[in-house]
């Protein structure tokens, strides 16, 4: 039977492009149920799945792959690569949200590589302390720039082969960005798209862009919804990366590296081996999550 990857989902229909043949596209639909380990499981875009072709354009999904990943909002399986997509300035970088996309990345169990955009508008002094604070964290960062082309061949070799997504807010330049990195695709920019984008509650269906090399972008926003869904306590201290080589000489075992005593993590921050910055966007997180979980208590 005849595999291939469900690249769009839309009106009951999976489009699947054959995995030996990606141009191929067969428009699917779904036969009978599946089920994972007893669960229904619904196809999701992403997904590697055998599928039933009646002829050349149309066919029958018959099963679905084990997902490695799988992102909800947007609900995309099998990502491996988030490019989170932060500009420098229009609008001015954001520490806060770029670290909470990244607890979002860290628990989601995807690579992340920080794009800084529109690198071109920046002090190059400002862009170069930027990008030492976040290999520090221990991130990949890259300074791009659709005027001077700065990192756009670096980027493309990163996404080469890969799922990935993009992720970052309107505006920064995630469009031009994957404009100037590929010269298939030709995605709106500018103020065109914010028009047509028309707010976050418009449902769109999630779409992969082929990348002629194997590699897929979800044309997508990215992480819709920034709250702290499904998320423990220490779910969100083990998504501090530049925590983790600290806390197993923690006193506590599952410590939060909030007050306790023998922190080995507060002991870095003192000593300014972690990050103020980072460490301050923690104590803000926990904050935030510990009212979501006030406020969603099931009883
Ligand atoms: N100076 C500068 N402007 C850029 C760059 N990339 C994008 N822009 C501008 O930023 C605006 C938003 O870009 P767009 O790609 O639509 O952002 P998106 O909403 O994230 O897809 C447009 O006016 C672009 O021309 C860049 O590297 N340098
Ligand atoms: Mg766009
Ligand atoms: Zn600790």
């Amino acid at each position: 039977m005849p595999e291939g990857r469900i690249v769009k989902a839309l009106s009951g229909f999976y489009y699947v492009a054959d995995q030996e043949n990606p141009d191929r596209i067969v428009q699917c639909r779904a036969r009978g149920l599946f089920k994972k380990k007893g669960a229904k499981i619904t196809p999701l875009v992403g997904d590697w799945v055998a599928y039933e072709a009646e002829n050349d354009r149309e066919g029958y999904v018959m099963g679905v792959g084990e997902r490695t990943t799988e992102l909800v909002r947007p609900s995309i399986a099998n990502v491996e690569l988030a490019i989170l997509a932060f500009s420098a300035v229009q609008p001015a970088f954001s520490p806060l949200l770029l670290n909470k996309f990244l607890v979002h990345t860290e628990n989601a169990g995807l690579d992340a590589i920080i794009a800084l955009t529109k690198a071109d508008l920046m002090d190059q002094t400002e862009c170069a302390e930027i990008v030492r604070r976040y290999e520090q964290v221990g991130y990949k960062i890259v300074p791009t720039s659709i005027h001077d082309q700065r990192g756009i061949d670096q980027l493309r070799s990163e996404l080469s082969g890969k799922l990935s997504v993009f992720a970052g807010q309107s505006g920064v330049g995630k469009s031009s960005l994957l404009n100037a990195m590929f010269s298939d695709i030709s995605l709106q920019t500018g103020e065109v798209s914010q028009k047509l984008g028309r707010g976050r509650h418009t449902t769109r269906h999630v779409e992969l862009i082929p990348l002629g090399d194997g590699g897929y972008v979800a044309d997508t926003p990215g992480f819709s919804s920034l709250e702290f869904m499904n998320l423990s306590e220490l779910d969100l201290a083990q998504s501090f990366r530049d925590f983790e080589r600290y806390s197993d000489q923690c006193k506590f075992r599952g410590c939060l590296h909030l007050k306790e005593p023998g922190c080995a993590v507060q002991e870095a921050v003192e000593s300014g081996e972690i990050l103020l910055e980072r460490y301050r966007h923690y104590q803000q997180f926990m904050e935030e999550l510990r009212e979501y979980l006030r406020r969603n208590k099931p009883w």
